[in-house]
């Protein structure tokens, strides 16, 4: 049995009940690359009743096309969607702005009923990895939340206080019990939402690059400089071209973790990996 959902991210899930009634907003991460598979259904159902605001990050390293799609996509269910680079500087003033739009409605109601604007609690929630505590830390303008390239780097529930009208609890990342589908536990290995030693790295890259080879043909073969019959027999090629041998046989291993990290980190190109089946 595959174990993406250990004990402490449940205990993780739990605990964002505890708060759910202290902030007035739920930020929503998604990972651009994979609008659909790091979308938590449990998280949805959980806040259902709050204020949402969806962030797609990681929106450098996707396909700029699909992400206007997704969130279009995700508009037309009145959801308020962004889409940032977590890491860059103009980051702050967009998420401020959606921030104020997501709680205009209320504001104003409490405005007629005589209340005064408090500070605005929000609760950062996403899968791990995702970039929840970059995003905090860009918006704090300091370090203020430990970040690192693994899921699960962030272990307990922090607030942070931005200044007197805004304070974020930075939360653990959190997967759910049972994926829909096992393309949606794929495409978070792929983009590094699941821990390495989870599933066989081999089945994680023969998938990705079965993917890859039908939504961008040509960009494996572009960067590992082979042309024939890259899609049943990769692991030769790149071999060949890399002269990635241990003891004259193939080195796998080596082989997966080179498209893997290059999938990762951007070098194949900008890419998304959820498409939407119902244009
Ligand atoms: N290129 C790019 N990298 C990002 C972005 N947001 C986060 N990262 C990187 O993604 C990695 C994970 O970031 P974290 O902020 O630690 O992610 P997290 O959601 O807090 O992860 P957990 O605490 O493990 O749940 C780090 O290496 C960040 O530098 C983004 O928008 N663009
Ligand atoms: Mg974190």
């Amino acid at each position: 049995m595959v174990q993406w959902y250990p004990g402490h991210m449940a205990k993780a899930f739990r605990e964002m009940d505890e708060k759910i009634k202290f902030v007035d907003l739920v930020i929503v991460l998604l990972d651009a690359r994979v609008p659909e598979s790091s979308l938590n259904p449990e998280v949805v159902k959980k806040f259902q009743n709050k204020q949402i605001l969806y962030v797609l990050t990681k929106a450098d390293k996707a396909d700029s096309e699909q992400t206007k799609k997704w969130c279009k996509h995700y508009e037309s269910n009145n959801a308020i969607v962004i889409s940032v680079n977590s890491k860059d500087s103009s980051t702050k003033k967009i998420v401020m702005k959606a921030i104020q739009k997501v709680l205009e409605e209320k504001r104003k109601k409490d405005a007629l009923k005589g209340l005064r604007p408090r500070a605005i609690k929000a609760m950062v929630v996403g899968i791990p990895n995702v970039g929840k505590s970059t995003l905090i830390n860009n918006l704090s303008g300091k370090k203020v939340a430990s970040v690192g390239d693994k899921p699960g780097v962030t272990k307990a529930q922090q607030w942070i206080k931005l200044n007197q009208d805004l304070e974020l609890l930075d939360t653990p990342g959190v997967l759910w019990p049972k994926f829909e589908s096992p393309h949606v536990g794929l495409n978070l290995a792929l983009t590094g939402a699941i821990k390495d030693d989870i599933l066989r790295l081999e089945d994680i890259v023969e998938y990705g690059v079965k993917l890859l080879h039908e939504l961008y043909p040509g960009i494996l073969e572009k960067r590992y400089n082979v042309k024939e019959d890259f899609i049943n027999d990769y692991a030769t090629h790149v071999a060949k071209e890399k002269k990635f041998y241990a003891n004259g046989e193939i080195d796998y291993n080596r082989v997966c973790m080179l498209i893997l990290n290059d999938l990762r980190n951007g070098a194949l190109g900008n890419i998304t990996l959820d498409r939407i089946n119902h244009e």
